[in-house]
């Protein structure tokens, strides 16, 4: 595949999904997908925890298509560090179709996060996966938070279910709206009504105003492709309980995966299987992703 970087230490995403069974209503919204490089335009960071395959705009934009999608919301990973720049050319060639997340450092400035917002990014994205990232004192966190709400933006947070009860203080009182990013990756060999995810759904009451993604299966399944099976009961939990509050995103070029790279189109057919109505899939994939990313288009 001539998507490789030289040095890509990762699979790279596949080229022809399959057509999905599934078709996503009008309007829908891939809330959580990437862009990666090209690396020779725009080079990986150096602290880096792994190297992708380079994974341009075009290519997005040709899956949007093919999966039925109207959007992306773009989210900036760690691979790119705080360098935004192939994320802002991808909102800025978007014709108003993408939104971003971008990834930014504590003492960022007034100006650049007014760059950012003008470029199309609506939140940043605080990662506390410990592979992915060295963490950083809580305190940073508040300070932050508070500064990007008061410029409308939001904040999502990448968290291992194992890591959640010593962040869970921090998550709750965190100054913004909040996304969690693929449910808090809960360990689907438990329990969905255990303690384990117990505390994740408690984080989801308690917190006033947090979103959840119903995202990659494909990362938490030990059961895998076609279906997913062992994911179903936990993120339908989550759309059910909270359908105001969820979004969806395909994850693609699925950074990081180094066992199978999973085909789009099945991750597109597990979605009526998590929100088993229209009036579910139209929340989970237009509504709710509109309102935080396009409410200026909302009534
Ligand atoms: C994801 C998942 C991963 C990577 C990143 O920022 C990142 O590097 O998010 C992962 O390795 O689990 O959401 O794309």
């Amino acid at each position: 595949m001539t998507e490789f970087a030289m040095d890509a230490d990762w699979l790279c995403f596949a080229g022809t999904p399959a057509r999905p069974r599934f078709r996503v209503p009008a309007h829908a919204v891939d809330a959580h997908c990437h862009v990666f490089g090209p690396g020779d335009r725009f080079p990986y960071a150096a602290e880096r925890k792994y190297t992708p395959c380079d994974a341009p705009k075009e290519k997005l934009w040709a899956l949007r298509d093919f999966l039925g999608f109207e959007r992306n919301v773009i989210v900036q990973a760690t691979c790119h560090g705080h360098d935004n720049r192939a994320l802002c050319d991808a909102l800025e060639n978007s014709e108003g179709r993408a939104r971003g997340v971008a990834s930014v450092p504590p003492d960022v400035s007034d100006e650049d996060i007014e760059a950012l917002d003008h470029a199309g990014v609506r939140g940043a994205r605080f990662n506390f996966v410990k592979r992915l990232v060295d963490a950083r004192p809580g305190h940073e966190y508040h300070g932050l938070a508070r500064r990007l709400a008061g410029f409308g933006w939001h904040v999502v947070v990448y968290f291992e279910a194992a890591d959640l009860a010593e962040r869970y203080e921090l998550f709750a009182t965190l100054p913004a709206p909040l996304v969690v990013d693929h449910m808090g990756r809960p360990d689907v060999s438990k329990n969905p009504d255990g303690a384990e995810f117990g505390r994740f759904l408690a984080l989801m009451r308690e917190h006033g105003d947090i979103w959840c993604k119903v995202s990659c299966p494909e990362r938490l399944s030990r059961t895998g492709p076609p279906d997913y099976a062992d994911v179903i009961p936990f993120a339908r939990r989550v759309v059910e309980e909270f359908p105001e509050r969820v979004l969806w995103g395909t994850d693609w070029p699925h950074p990081n995966m180094k066992s199978h790279m999973p085909d789009d189109g099945l991750l597109v057919d597990f979605i009526p299987n998590i929100a088993t109505t229209e009036e579910l899939q139209r929340k989970l994939l237009v509504d709710n992703p509109m309102r935080l990313y396009w409410p200026e288009e909302m009534d």
